[in-house]
């Protein structure tokens, strides 16, 4: 090839070539990659035999082998109806009707997005994802929908899990074509942590919904309707359910706290049905919504608007399920719980158990208890793969509902206050969050917005200041990005704006966005995209590639080249992706339709002088080897 190459260069044929044109041409060493699949596949394996994998070094190793066991159902039998048959029936407003005429409180299983993006820094691969799926499809059709994409799902699967979040979802959904697949959406910031223009926004949503999404959950981190309005104009483009969220801050029990009260979360729930929302969602992120104040809500929102409920709740504070009990007392239309191995603590509460103690009132699920456990049973032993990524149990105590931190940020926040040396200061963190909020305003807290306050604190505390220190004038102060993205308008506006002494302290001189954001950023330029697109995938991407580099260009960049190199890793077994084979293990599996490998470890060499170990594997029987680089 090299030499077709060299003789094909216009340069060459023009008579013009001087040894230097070899080394000033690197495009004549560059063929295309004719390695096959279980080649590519080999050498990542034999990377992780030799190197170990960068994603859990450092970390607690997980010793569980064995493959978890999935429930039994009869194979080839028909696939029971459920709620996307009815959609497909219906049509989003007439289903939305239909919801609210049945009895029974509808359940949404958030074990395969929100589950381990609370318990485990969403490292759940695609593989134990795929595994349980089509048991759900035969055995748990009464369910709602299964929340499975979004949120950070999207970025974690290409950063760490070096997977292809579209095909999670192409492949859940062959395998559930019966349940409604769900995700969270962050309005403009898409599923990012950023505002994106418009035109991003709005083509993620289209190709999101080809792929096979039925149900948008959209939410704005400072319940900003503007920011609302354009990814839920774009989720009803598409005929998909828009599920439209309120934030939950504050405490409508307690009449000290005004700013977030009933008043305010009816009024916004009316404002989003007028925008045409099919579900309204109440997203208490924090789990800061009491069983009295969930009653109380839900209560009143059944009588204000005309859409189905949601709730989704964080049970960091342990007595979630109170509320969602509560909540279905008063009708509440539908409920997020997670399988019980995947629930409590910062995760969802437990849906076994809500199951269970509705069995016998007239709020009974549908769901078969018996067929459920079997599912959670499956994740209780998957949970044993991710030991890596366990993070401690941090208890919560009633300092929960003064700091009102997300789920999703409680051991995160923990974790980095752990690695600035802060651990025994934890109480003093959270203190100071709780300052930081009101400093700011008092604002919703969710990503991307919770991120600005928690950088925040953690600056304040790792130097010993106070949220008084912020405001002193004498100081020279250096703020994280997120605080000066949030206080200059980038992550939109919260109800009453900033104080306008502390944008002139965070922003200096440059001024503020005040509109929104994504009026003021140009429209992302596709083909302009899709030529850089091109350069590294070395063909012509299509419109969910562009998209995807628009929104994570250097994730997506570097997801393409190791793609390019290793091919689809998400067929690998969890043990063996995080730890590597032991000699004689093997595994199977299918790389197309019909074509099956069986790929068996044997051994590895002590190395050559070149510092190269020879990894030898079995392929469908036939000796093969890896060539892998020591870099110990
Ligand atoms: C996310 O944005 O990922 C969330 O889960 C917010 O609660
Ligand atoms: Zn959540």
């Amino acid at each position: 090839p090299f030499l077709v190459k060299l003789l094909d260069h216009p340069t060459f044929a023009d008579g013009q070539c001087t040894t230097r044109f070899i080394d000033q041409t690197p495009a004549l060493f560059e063929f295309p990659v004719r390695k096959n699949r279980a080649t590519k596949l080999l050498a990542f394996l034999g990377d992780v035999i030799v190197n170990g994998n960068e994603l859990v070094k450092g970390r607690a190793a997980a010793t569980r082998r064995d493959p978890a066991p999935i429930p039994q159902f009869e194979r080839g039998a028909p696939v029971p109806s459920g709620t996307r048959d009815k959609l497909k029936e219906l049509g989003p407003e007439k289903f939305a009707q239909w919801v609210k005429e049945q009895k029974r409180l509808f359940i949404t299983d958030t074990t395969f997005r929100d589950a381990h993006q609370s318990l485990h820094a969403t490292r759940f691969r695609t593989h134990d994802l795929l595994n349980i799926a089509q048991s759900y499809s035969m055995l748990a059709s009464d369910l709602f929908s299964l929340e499975m994409w979004g949120g950070a799902t999207f970025d974690t699967s290409m950063r760490f899990l070096k997977e292809d979040p579209w095909q999670r979802l192409a492949d859940i959904r062959s395998k559930v074509p019966n349940i409604l697949l769900q995700m969270l959406l962050r309005a403009s910031n898409a599923v990012g942590y950023t505002n994106y223009p418009d035109n991003v926004v709005q083509a993620f949503v289209k190709e999101t919904a080809e792929a096979g999404l039925d149900v948008f959950r959209v939410f704005d981190a400072l319940n900003w309707m503007p920011n609302m309005k354009v990814a839920m104009d774009a989720v009803l483009e598409t005929g998909a359910i828009c599920e439209a969220s309120i934030c939950y801050t504050g405490d409508i029990l307690n009449p000290k706290r005004t700013k977030y009260d009933l008043k305010y979360y009816v009024d916004l729930a009316k404002e989003l049905e007028n925008m045409g929302a099919h579900i309204l969602a109440i997203k208490d992120m924090a789990g800061l919504c009491k069983p009295d104040a969930a009653a109380l809500l839900v209560k009143t929102l059944k009588q204000e608007v005309g859409i189905p409920i949601h709730f989704h709740t964080h049970d960091t504070a342990g007595i979630q399920a109170a509320s969602i009990l509560k909540a279905a007392e008063v009708d509440l239309d539908i409920a997020d719980a997670a399988m019980a191995p995947m629930s409590g603590n910062t995760s969802q509460p437990n849906m076994n158990t809500i199951l269970a103690s509705l069995e016998f009132t007239n709020r009974n699920t549908g769901l078969n208890q018996q067929s459920l456990d079997e599912i959670a049973e499956y994740w209780r032993c998957t949970r044993e793969f991710y030991t890596p990524f366990e993070t401690m149990v941090l208890p919560s105590t009633a300092a929960l509902y003064n700091h009102e931190m997300p789920g999703g940020q409680y051991t995160n926040l923990f974790a980095q206050a752990q690695a600035l040396g802060l651990a025994d200061r934890w109480s003093e963190v959270c203190s100071i969050y709780a300052d930081c909020n009101q400093l700011l305003g008092d604002i919703v807290k969710v990503t991307p917005t919770s991120k600005a306050v928690g950088d925040l604190a953690l600056f304040l505390v790792a130097n010993n200041f106070t949220t008084d220190t912020v405001l002193d004038e004498s100081r020279e102060f250096a703020f994280p990005q997120s605080v000066i993205d949030l206080v200059g308008g980038m992550m939109g506006q919260p109800p009453g704006g900033f104080d306008p002494k502390l944008i002139k302290r965070v922003l200096q001189q440059q001024k503020p966005v005040i509109g929104r954001p994504g009026e003021s950023l140009p429209p992302a330029d596709f083909a302009a995209a899709g030529e850089k697109v091109a350069k590294f995938l070395g063909r012509e991407p299509n419109q969910r590639e562009i998209v995807t580099y628009l929104l994570y260009p250097k994730v997506y960049k570097d997801y393409a080249e190791h793609h390019l190199k290793h091919g689809d890793v998400s067929c690998i077994p969890t043990p063996y992706f995080f730890f590597g084979q032991v000699p004689n293990e093997e595994f199977t599996v299918e790389i197309e339709e019909g074509k099956t490998l069986i790929v068996k470890f044997l051994t590895v060499d002590g190395g050559n002088a070149s510092g190269y170990r020879t990894v030898f594997f079995e392929l469908n029987g036939q000796p093969r080897d890896a060539s892998v680089v020591d870099k110990s």
